[in-house]
This record gives C-alpha cells, sequence and structure tokens, in this order.
C-alpha cells in the first residue's frame, strides 16, 4: 500500500479521498491555492502544501508544482478527484516519470478516452453499439453535406477532443449545417485545442444513462450498474439517481455485461464510467468513456455499499479486485442533488459569503460538502456547494428524503438550486420515472 498520498484537487472531492485515506490509514498532503488557505482540505490533511495563487492554471493545474509538492512531502502516489489534472494524460504520464503513482487509469487509457473518436472507434471494436454517425471531419461544408444527408436530421455535430457538452451542436437541417459546423469548431478549438469535430445522429428523446465498472491490473473486472443523469442543463448535470426506472435487472446485466467486456478488451484497470445514450425503443449507444472518479459517485456507492473511492486506490496500489460480480447486490435507491452556488432561475453563478449553513441529516442523507458557515465562495472554482446524497428502501422513500432534507437545510447568503431541485421533485413526470434529457426544458431556455 502507498506510503502517503496527495490530493490534486480541492473542495468537497478532496476531503471525500481524505475520507478513504483516513479510513485506510495512510496519511495524506493537502495541496492549495492562496484562495483556500482556510478551506477543510487543508485543516483535515495531514500536511498542507501551498501551490500557487488563486488560478486554477497557476495552481490547480500547475504540473511542476503538484509535482514538486508530492516530492518534498514524499508522496508515492497522488490522486487527482474529477476535473483539473483528473483526465491529463500527460500529467498521469509525469507522475510516472518521477517514479509516483497516478491513481486512475493509464495514461493511454485516459488518452483513448479523451479522443471521443479513436473511444468511439475502440468500443465498437470491443462490441459496444455506438450511435451512428461520422468519424473526425474535416474539409468544406459542400463535402460534408451529402455525409450529413446519410446520417439524417437532426443531427449532432460534437467536438472530437471534446466531451461534456462543449464544443456540441444540434443540427435539424441541411440549413443549419454550415453555421453549426463553424460554431462547434470555434468552441471545440477554444475549449479542447483542436477544432476537430464529428457527426452523430441525434437522438431528441433520449435518456443518460451511464455504467460504473471497476477493473484491476490482475483482468478482473465487474460494474456497479447505473446511474440516470438525465435531468442536465446545459449538459451541466443536476440531479443523479442509481438505479434507473428504465432499466430492468436484465437490461442491465446485459448492458453492464458489455460495459465489463468492453473495458476488459482495452486493458482499462481503476473506476471508469461508460455513457450511454438509451433512446425511448430499448435502444441504447455508447457515447463517451469517463477515466475519473466522477462528481455523482456516491449515488453507486449508497446502492452497493461499495467505497469507490477505496477501490481505486487498492486497484492502482496493485492489489485484486475485493468483489466478483456474483457479490454485487444492488439495494435499495440513492437520489443526489448538486447543491451549486447560483441563481436557480438564471444559473448565473452567486459568489459570496456563506452566512449561515447547516447540512441536512437524518436516516439515509449524506452530504458531502467542504462548505460552512462564513465560507466564501469566489469565483476561481466551480459552484459546488454540497452534494445531498439521499438513500431509501425504494425511489418513493428516497424522493420523501431528499425532500425533507432539502427543506431542513439552511445555506444563506447566496443564491442556490435549492429551490429547483424542490420544484423538480414536486413534478408528476419526476415522481413517475418519466425522464428524458428534455426535462428541465420546460423551466429553461436553452
Ligand atoms: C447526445 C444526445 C442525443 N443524441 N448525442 C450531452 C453531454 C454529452 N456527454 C453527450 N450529450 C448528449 N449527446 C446524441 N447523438 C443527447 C445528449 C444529452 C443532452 C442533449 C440535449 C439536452 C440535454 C442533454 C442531457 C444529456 C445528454
Amino acid at each position: 500500500m502507498f506510503r502517503k498520498i496527495l490530493i490534486a484537487n480541492r473542495g468537497e472531492i478532496a476531503l471525500r479521498i481524505i475520507c478513504a485515506c483516513k479510513e485506510m490509514g495512510i496519511p495524506t498532503v493537502a495541496v492549495y491555492s492562496t484562495a483556500d488557505q482556510h478551506s477543510l482540505h487543508v485543516r483535515f490533511a495531514d500536511e498542507a502544501i501551498c501551490i500557487g495563487p488563486p488560478a486554477s492554471s497557476e495552481s490547480y493545474l500547475n504540473i511542476p508544482a503538484v509535482i514538486s509538492a508530492a516530492e518534498i512531502s514524499n508522496s508515492d502516489a497522488i490522486h487527482p478527484g474529477y476535473g483539473f489534472l483528473a483526465e491529463s494524460a500527460y500529467f498521469a504520464e509525469v507522475c510516472e516519470a518521477c517514479g509516483i503513482t497516478f491513481i486512475g487509469p493509464s495514461p493511454e487509457s485516459i488518452r483513448l478516452m479523451g479522443d471521443k473518436e479513436r473511444a468511439r472507434a475502440a468500443m465498437k471494436e470491443a462490441g459496444l453499439p455506438i450511435v451512428p454517425g461520422t468519424s473526425r471531419i474535416s474539409g468544406p461544408v459542400s463535402d460534408l453535406l451529402p455525409v450529413a444527408e446519410d446520417i439524417g436530421y437532426p443531427l449532432i455535430v460534437k467536438a472530437a477532443n471534446g466531451g461534456g457538452g462543449k464544443g456540441m451542436r444540434i443540427v435539424n437541417s441541411a440549413a443549419e449545417l454550415p453555421g453549426a459546423l463553424e460554431i462547434a469548431r470555434s468552441e471545440a478549438l477554444s475549449a479542447f485545442g483542436s477544432p476537430d469535430v464529428y457527426m452523430e445522429k441525434f437522438l431528441p428523446v433520449a435518456r443518460h444513462i451511464e455504467f460504473q465498472v471497476l477493473a484491476d491490473h490482475h483482468g478482473n473486472a465487474i460494474h456497479l450498474g447505473e446511474r440516470e443523469c438525465s435531468i442536465q442543463r446545459r449538459y451541466q448535470k443536476l440531479i443523479e439517481e442509481a438505479p434507473s426506472t428504465y432499466v430492468s435487472p436484465e437490461l442491465r446485466n446485459e448492458v453492464g455485461t458489455l460495459a465489463v467486456r468492453a473495458a476488459q478488451t482495452v486493458n482499462y484497470a481503476n473506476a471508469g464510467t461508460m455513457e450511454f445514450i438509451f433512446d425511448d425503443r430499448g435502444h441504447y449507444y455508447f457515447m463517451e468513456m469517463n477515466t475519473r472518479i466522477q462528481v455523482e459517485h456516491p449515488v453507486t456507492e449508497m446502492i452497493t455499499g461499495i467505497d469507490l473511492v477505496k477501490e481505486q486506490i487498492r486497484i492502482a496500489a496493485r492489489e485484486r479486485l475485493l468483489y466478483t460480480q456474483e457479490s454485487i447486490q444492488f439495494r435499495g435507491h440513492a437520489i443526489e442533488c448538486r447543491i451549486n452556488a447560483e441563481c436557480p432561475d438564471t444559473f448565473l453563478p452567486s459568489p459570496g459569503k456563506i452566512s449561515a449553513f447547516h447540512p441536512p441529516s437524518g436516516p439515509g442523507v449524506r452530504v458531502d460538502t467542504a462548505a460552512y458557515s462564513e465560507y466564501v465562495i469566489t469565483p476561481n472554482y466551480d459552484s459546488l456547494v454540497a452534494k445531498l446524497i439521499c438513500f431509501g428502501r425504494d425511489r418513493s422513500e428516497a424522493i420523501s428524503r431528499t425532500n425533507r432534507a432539502l427543506e431542513m437545510t439552511v445555506l444563506e447568503g447566496i443564491k442556490s438550486t435549492i429551490p429547483l431541485h424542490l420544484r423538480v421533485l414536486a413534478e408528476r413526470d419526476f415522481l413517475e420515472g418519466r425522464l428524458s434529457t428534455r426535462f428541465l426544458d420546460r423551466w429553461t431556455r436553452r
């Protein structure tokens, strides 16, 4: 096992990783920017090293600063959390070159899955259904019109090196294609450093459902079922749940088995998530694979009883998976609400000082947060204040718990998404499990 783990992140996920390390008896090192000197990850880690000014590019994304902190503190592993350096194949390579274990998959796996077109091809080869579409496209629009005609409208243009919605454009007709391509290309260039895009058939009423897999370095792999993530706005997830009301035990077993086999085919090792789009006729298609621990991992932990962060650490230390597929049991239902510091109507960030904060508790309630009363949310980082995860013996109990927990949350001084969550939880379609990626359109114009 590792001697000491450096956590290259901040906020609630840094605390979540500290929890796992403490329970495993592994000392931790926090890194922080000058904006975060009063943060809880600094307080709860065994050591803390300041790595730069508030701007992420000069601190949490500053590879030489992070590696130096690991070397000075004699850390032999780095957990990157999510965001920041978590999906940088280059960072994983630098760790390797410095003799530090990157707690995540290999640089090759990160690079493969980061290239959405190569990932699609690899997963198709490994037996997963993919959305009909093209590979990387270039050249004049006139050459692309016939290709687009072939796919059929509506179609969606996506960034080849993207993910998570940036650089995406829905195209309803040939007339819209030139403009959409131009916008998608320039967005892709500024967000991902490459203007390359590809086209896919757009599935208008669809569900976004992802499967969690765990794979070790000894060829063992399991899946931990799915998470339903259809309730998103501007491709930012707002509510996630497990299991999905759409997935029967048979379908879970079918897609999970395919996901596990695909992970093994590409020699994937660590935690990973395969995103699928499900249409309303029972068809499903692989979209992309995320090579990190995800924000919404707690809903899977609640229904399986497995600590995903501890498993990531064990796998990175080359230990064998503790579980076989047969030993995994799904029990109950879990719902996660992302409580962001933003206006619930406009979704504009609402930074400022939290004047009062009392997180909810009681049976079946988990709150992952790094916030406290008097804490100041600065505009430097993302707006996540807390994740509220509620467990119930069934979906209906999970919903009532989420409702009462939201009502029993005191969060003053900033605007938050709590009112929006309460509205969603009162919607008939939500209560009856009729979810789709269009769900939030009823209240928001995108
Ligand atoms: C799609 C899609 C429909 N058809 N691709 C959004 C995030 C990114 N990871 C992939 N996403 C989607 N890709 C095809 N071919 C629907 C989504 C999607 C979505 C689209 C519009 C509005 C909300 C959405 C929520 C989740 C997924």
